[in-house]
């Protein structure tokens, strides 16, 4: 008896772990095959290799940039002029306007950039030296081109400036006396080209593809030499090929074609000239990496075996563990939020085993090292062309081995195991002030734990995670989780694994714990983690749909007080958003247009074609309504929420303007976001400032307050431009019926009122809904990550369960697929893949999966609303619902079998379940339970 108690013991224990465990039997190579480790503030990524391992580290107040204001004085003079311009149907001339008077303003003054720029170049110009024929280059590095994604993937990291490359080939016989031609792909951003010495081309724009003529004269026989002063501005450096076929790097005479060519051999000489060009103007600023820590090991006798890497994300811990030369070795990985700490502890089944340098790095070339005491290295770098800098301490404890900390390391030997405590913060103290002391954050961050076992650390951090974790279960069935987690995603069907499902779910749950909360910065595009000082779109928050996505599961799957950090941004953003509601629009309230950063920028960016988009407060600020409405929390919506929505509402209200020819109300000039360019009254702005003002009424009247600004709101209501269906059918995007049937574009903005929002649904306006359906019928079923999320949740509110599970399955896709070209889909890590990486679309997927089982959009819980029909049997336990709801479902062939519900109010209940419905008291704290007819 006892024997199966244990038995049955051990098999629901792994049964649990196996299902929230991503594992593999290899190293990661790519970044995005490393495994995230997080506590909301600091970030890590393990590769976990046997030689050297490296964990890259982040911490989320490391950005480029300074506290400094982002409006451009002087804008709203031009505003009326833009609408005029757009109500005469001259949308070119606007976003003319717009570009040169209504943008941001730029950290750094672009034209006294102009002068510096042209300075620089002029110097690194003058000294063409690196060009000589004859020139020795013994001793240059090399480099193997093209790289797709520049040099600065190739050890060049953070590189801008120029940089020589040098390389040679031998003239055939047969072309002496002939002109030729080399192609050389595309060069980022400029190139100053020569053979022998003798300037042949000269070229700037990265997408231009090089094709220079070397004249016959320039040639001699045998050997000739190649030098490229490659000029990198900012960002991406260097020899970026091509995506086509197109043959490149190829010499070829000019009666021929480049593929009877010959190739020039792609290993190439460089040498850094200049990295100090002059700084980049920037309309927002990058999040950026912290630093690196290697663990080197010595080579050991024998290959090693039983290899495993794991992330278990029931507790939030990784392990490497493996075999080699007659030992077994364990590694643990975990950031503690609790104790402020990335701890790693390393351990062997022999005594003395444990030898190793742990060395610690940066990508930023503004490094300081200081060995603190005799188990403590520290390191602080600057970021460049910026007001942060980070401060890290690496100290470790090593039971019977020999500890030396030398100038960048810290090393090791003979022990029994060791414990690598890193702590690390920076100067940031909030979107104004970088006053804060890193050195002292960090010491005293190392004084709490430096004395702490890693055993305790470890079980203090699994408590507190687990208080988050813990809050959810999902079940949907047949698991494949024998198989390591890469291969899982490669052989993945919903018939076959519909567990990977669930994986994904709680995979997103694990992600936002790890990157948001409370007292965190905002999950930004790619959560906490982040590799690159250029990272795509800045790493930032874009606000058009990639902030709010990255919320969308957050109440809903138990995780409300992860959203802290969202409603904190949204806090600042009122204050700096005040400013630009005035300078751009001579408006009261506040306004966010699509993007934002650290310093909470809120002014219009990049482009005037998509840049004036006005819905960014608009939309944000329904994220705290609809918290008020998942928690009931009535001190929220009077302190929190509905200040903030009423002073958002406050700058619509007054900068809604009539359209001349249907006497609606629209937004102008704004935009459907990314797609169509400068408009007057895109559809989605009228939903979300209709939505607003109608949540506002409803806020002051639970709270009773501000009457007379509800009933301003009420009376506008029913002017604000409708949604209409065009004459395809489809929900127009527009004011006008513009609508291009074929375009697959991958904002479904317009289908805002339908998810996330609930301006359009089947109760209210069925028609609008069916018209809705039809617009993204138009769209397709592909896209980028995110958009492929978008479209599960937009899937689910139309009932359609089969539709909705197709989209999922598009999202387990690997990312990577044939010819290294990547799609939207996941990668080996499960992170989602834009791509490139973008975590929006792993919250956005686990959103629209909650979103099948559970809605409560219209007054009642809808249970089961889109269930796919090929997810037969599951159960979701501690799904939360509008109305302050913790709901409990599990179906069984596809129906309801058991319905828990629990309240955190009175209140009246009401369920619907395919058509059934039932209505009754719920008791504040009061469990009820219902069979599979409601009964
Ligand atoms: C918006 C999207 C892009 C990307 C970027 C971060 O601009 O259109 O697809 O997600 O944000």
């Amino acid at each position: 008896m006892k024997k199966l108690i244990l038995f049955l013991f051990i098999t629901i224990c792994n049964g649990a772990y196996a299902q929230n465990r991503l594992w593999y039997t290899q190293e990661a190579k790519a970044w995005t095959d490393a495994l995230p480790l997080g506590n909301g503030r600091l970030g890590a990524m393990v590769y976990g290799g046997v030689e050297t391992d490296h964990i890259q580290f982040n911490e989320e107040t490391i950005w480029t940039g300074r506290p400094r204001d982002y409006s451009h004085p002087g804008a709203v003079k031009y505003l009326q002029q833009i609408r005029t311009l757009l109500n005469e149907g001259k949308q070119k001339e606007a976003e003319k306007i717009g570009m040169t008077h209504f943008m941001g303003l730029k950290d750094h003054d672009e034209v006294e950039y102009v002068k510096l720029r042209a300075n620089w170049l002029k110097k690194i110009r003058a000294n063409e030296a690196l060009a000589d024929a004859d020139l020795d280059i013994e001793g240059w590095q090399k480099m193997t081109v093209p790289t797709l994604n520049g040099f600065e993937t190739e050890g060049l990291e953070g590189v801008d400036g120029a940089v020589w490359f040098r390389n040679s080939f031998d003239l055939p016989e047969a072309w002496k006396g002939k002109k030729l031609y080399m192609d050389l792909g595309k060069i980022r951003d400029e190139d100053y080209t020569y053979v022998n010495g003798k300037l042949i081309g000269n070229d700037e724009g990265i997408s231009k593809k090089r094709h220079y003529e070397i004249p016959a004269d320039v040639l001699k026989p045998g050997k000739n030499t190649i030098a490229i002063q490659v000029i990198n501005y900012f960002d991406k450096g260097g020899f970026a090929g091509t995506k086509g076929d197109d043959r490149i790097f190829v010499i070829y005479p000019e009666d021929a074609k480049p593929e009877s060519g010959i190739a020039i051999a792609p290993q190439w000489a460089y040498k850094i000239q200049d990295e100090d060009p002059p700084a980049y103007p920037q309309y927002q600023a990058s999040y950026q990496p912290f630093g690196d820590l290697y663990l080197q090991f010595a080579k050991g006798k024998s290959a090693p075996s039983n290899y495993q890497r794991d992330l278990d994300i029931s507790k939030a811990v990784a392990s490497v563990s493996y075999q080699q030369d007659g030992v077994n070795y364990q590694r643990k990985y975990l950031v503690s939020a609790v104790d402020q700490v990335l701890a790693i502890h390393l351990s062997a089944d022999k005594r003395q085993s444990i030898s190793f340098k742990a060395v610690l790095g940066s990508s930023h070339k503004a490094q300081q090292f200081m060995q603190i005491d005799a188990h403590t290295l520290a390191l602080k770098v600057q970021v460049k062309d910026g007001a942060v800098y980070g401060f890290c301490q690496l100290y470790i404890h090593a039971p019977k081995g020999k500890i030396t900390v030398h100038a960048h390391d810290i090393e090791v030997s003979n022990a029994n195991s060791a414990t690598l405590y890193l702590v690390g913060a920076s100067n940031f103290k909030n979107y104004q002030d970088v006053s804060a002391n890193a050195k002292e954050i960090t010491a005293a961050q190392l004084a709490n734990v430096k004395n702490k076992s890693f055993k305790a650390v470890e079980k203090a951090h699994i408590k507190e995670y687990q208080s988050y974790f813990n809050r959810f279960f999902v079940n949907l069935g047949a698991d494949n989780s024998s198989l390591p987690t890469d291969q899982r995603i490669q052989n993945y069907s919903h018939q076959k694994d519909p567990a990977l499902l669930a994986l994904y779910m709680q995979y997103a749950r694990y992600l936002m714990i790890s990157s948001s909360r409370p007292g965190t910065q905002a999950a930004n595009l790619q959560g906490i983690w982040n590799n690159l000082l250029t990272p795509p779109w800045g790493s930032k928050y874009t606000t058009n749909i990639n902030l709010e996505m990255n919320y969308w599961p957050a109440d809903l799957l138990g995780l409300g007080d992860c959203a802290e950090p969202l409603f904190s941004l949204v806090k600042d953003l009122a204050v700096s958003g005040a400013k630009t509601a005035k300078v751009h629009y001579g408006a009261p309230g506040w306004v966010e247009h699509h993007n934002t950063d650290i310093w909470r920028a809120t002014a219009p960016i990049n482009n005037s074609n998509h840049g004036i988009w006005q819905g960014g407060s608009g939309w944000l600020v329904q994220h705290l309504w609809e918290h008020y409405l998942f928690t009931q929390n009535q001190e929220f919506l009077r302190n929190t929420a509905y200040p903030l929505m009423k002073s958002a509402a406050a700058f619509y209200q007054y900068n809604l303007v009539k359209d001349k020819k249907t006497g609606w109300l629209i937004s102008s000039p704004s935009n459907s976001p990314e797609n169509g360019g400068l408009v007057a009254g895109p559809t989605m702005d009228h939903q979300i400032i209709r939505s607003l003002f109608e949540r506002c009424v409803k806020a002051s009247e639970i709270l009773g307050r501000d009457k007379a600004f509800a009933d301003s709101l009420r009376k506008l209501i029913p002017q604000i431009a409708p949604n209409q269906v065009g004459k395809h059918g489809q929900l127009q995007e527009w004011l006008q019926d513009v609508d291009d049937t074929t375009n697959t574009h991958r904002h479904v903005s317009h289908l805002w009122g339908v998810y996330p929002g609930n301006d359009i649904n089947y109760i209210q306006n069925p028609k609008m809904m069916d018209a809705a359906k039809q617009s993204l019928i138009y769209r397709g079923d592909d896209g980028t990550g995110w958009s492929i999320a978008w479209k599960v949740n937009l899937w689910a509110r139309f009932g359609d369960g089969d539709h909705a599970l197709l989209m999922m399955d598009k999202l387990l896709t690997p990312a990577e697929g044939e010819n290294e070209k990547e799609k939207g889909g996941v990668y080996r890590n499960m992170f989602d893949a834009h791509p490139p990486f973008q975590i929006d679309g792993n919250f956005g997927g686990a959103a629209g999966l909650a979103e099948m089982v559970l809605q409560s959009q219209n007054g009642s819980l809808d249970i089961l609303p889109a269930l796919p029909s090929a997810l037969l049997n599951g159960e979701m336990r501690g799904l939360k619902a509008r109305g302050g709801y913790t709901v409990d479902i599990s179906w069984e062939n596809g129906k309801l079998a058991k319905l828990t519900v629990k309240s955190k109010i009175t209140q009246t209940c009401r369920i619907n379940y395919q058509g059934t419905n039932k209505t009754f008291t719920a008791k504040a704290g009061k469990t009820y339970r219902f069979g599979a007819q409601l009964q």
